[in-house]
């Protein structure tokens, strides 16, 4: 089957809930993919950075193997021999009491929503169902009813309602929004500390700092949302450590498990996920066996190989080169470690071109909001790959 043919068959028999690059995408390894046809591409995207360590990372592959040879799920009605010590690791990398492990970021998100709410009742004294909790414009924290009912993006929520309430939007990076938005009934404040899918947004400095003393002196909880910005995208293990900002809770997901399958965790005080009561909330692959052997390694290799320190270098190098092209079309170039959104101009027209000229010459990045390019490559890329890719990134913007 050629390309085409495959085109054809996901338009037939899948959901049109995405609109891909034309490239069906067969095998990989690191940095790399190749398609049906053989033509090999540099991962700029990462899968949203669910691949920080590369593509199908030998430690991790070898992990999961050897834990698929022994046993894959047991269920949370017993327990297993993995998920005590992928829970220690975790708590102990990140400096956290507790961590609670489930699959999807979009369900790390849920938990850490229900984690608040929980918090609010039974210790800040929130009357019953009246919590509510505190969110940024332009967020992106997954696709479930809930998380949809408090999004700014119209394509993400219409047609789904009705919307669970209990949510507040207030502009991203405005501590005096949150100051003002703060009632006695606020549980908590959920942030991604950068921007994803908004295009890559940093906030200005200081913000997460200022936001943690907001927290504090309101007796709110500060939820950080690093399922796309941690585990080393940012340069740093969390994207909070640059202004030494420790939320009460994080989301963590992606690449938790090195690209391999879906594994999330919230970590967190324990006067907060210490709340939760057996049969209040669980999953049944949460926790899994072969999901905590996985993610034992997966977070071994990013401190093995350093990979928050590589996305710190290797970003500023990439981002210094990037701000260097001469190009008519753009506008800004922003980001943080490897996680890189170059904005184009409006008269550009449009990202998507821009990203099908580089599919052509090798390179697979996908654009968000209309006029932003995003680059975000695998942790473990080399100084020659990222020189590579600049050729030709310079080549199509210039
Ligand atoms: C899609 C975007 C990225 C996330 C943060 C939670 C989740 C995500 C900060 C949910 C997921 C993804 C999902 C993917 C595209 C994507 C994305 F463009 F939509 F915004 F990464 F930039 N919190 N992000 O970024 O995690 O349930 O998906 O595991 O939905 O198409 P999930």
């Amino acid at each position: 089957m050629r390309t085409e043919d495959y085109i054809q068959l996901e338009d037939q028999y899948g959901a049109h809930n995405y609109h891909p690059l034309d490239v069906v995408i067969a095998r990989a390894e690191g940095v790399w993919v190749w398609d049906v046809e053989d033509k090999k591409y540099l991962d700029c995207l990462s899968a949203y950075s669910a691949l920080n360590q590369g593509h199908r990372h030998p430690r991790v592959i070898r992990a999961l193997i050897e834990q698929a040879e022994k046993i894959t799920l047991t269920s949370r009605a017993f327990r297993n021999d993995q998920l005590p010590l992928l829970a220690k690791e975790l708590c102990e990398l990140t400096g956290y009491e507790m961590m609670l492990p489930m699959n999807s970021g979009a369900e790390a998100v849920e938990t850490a929503l229900k984690a608040a709410r929980l918090w609010g009742y039974k210790v800040k004294g929130i009357p019953a169902d009246q919590a509510e909790i505190i969110v940024c414009s332009n967020n992106f924290h997954g696709r479930t009813i809930t998380i949809i009912s408090f999004t700014s993006e119209p394509l993400y929520k219409d047609g789904f309602g009705p919307a669970t309430p209990g949510f507040k939007i207030i502009p991203f990076g405005d501590a005096a929004a949150l100051e003002a938005a703060i009632t006695p009934n606020t549980a908590a404040f959920m942030v991604e500390p950068v921007q994803g899918e908004a295009g890559v947004v940093v906030p200005p400095e200081g913000y997460l700092k200022e936001v943690r003393e907001i927290c504090d002196r309101h007796n709110v909880l500060l939820i950080a949302d690093e399922i796309q910005s941690g585990l080393g995208r940012c340069g740093q293990l969390f994207a909070c450590d640059w202004e030494a900002v420790k939320p009460d809770l994080i989301t963590i997901g992606k690449a938790l498990s090195a690209g391999m399958l879906p594994v999330s965790a919230v970590v967190g005080k324990r006067e907060i996920l210490g709340l939760f009561e057996p049969g209040s909330h669980g999953s049944t692959f949460g926790g899994s066996p072969l999901a905590c052997a996985v993610a034992r390694e997966a977070l071994k290799v990013l401190v093995d190989e350093k990979l928050p320190e590589r996305a710190q270098e290797l970003g500023a190098y990439f981002m210094d080169e990037l701000r260097a092209i001469n190009s008519p079309h753009v506008k800004e170039v922003r980001g943080k470690g490897l996680l890189i959104g170059v904005e184009l101009k409006p008269e550009a027209g449009g990202a998507r071109p821009f990203c099908e000229e580089l599919q052509r010459r090798g390179i697979l990045a996908k654009e968000t909001h209309k006029t932003v390019i995003r680059f975000a490559p695998p942790l473990i890329i080399s100084k020659e790959d990222l020189d590579w890719a600049l050729s030709q990134i310079r080549a199509v913007l210039a």
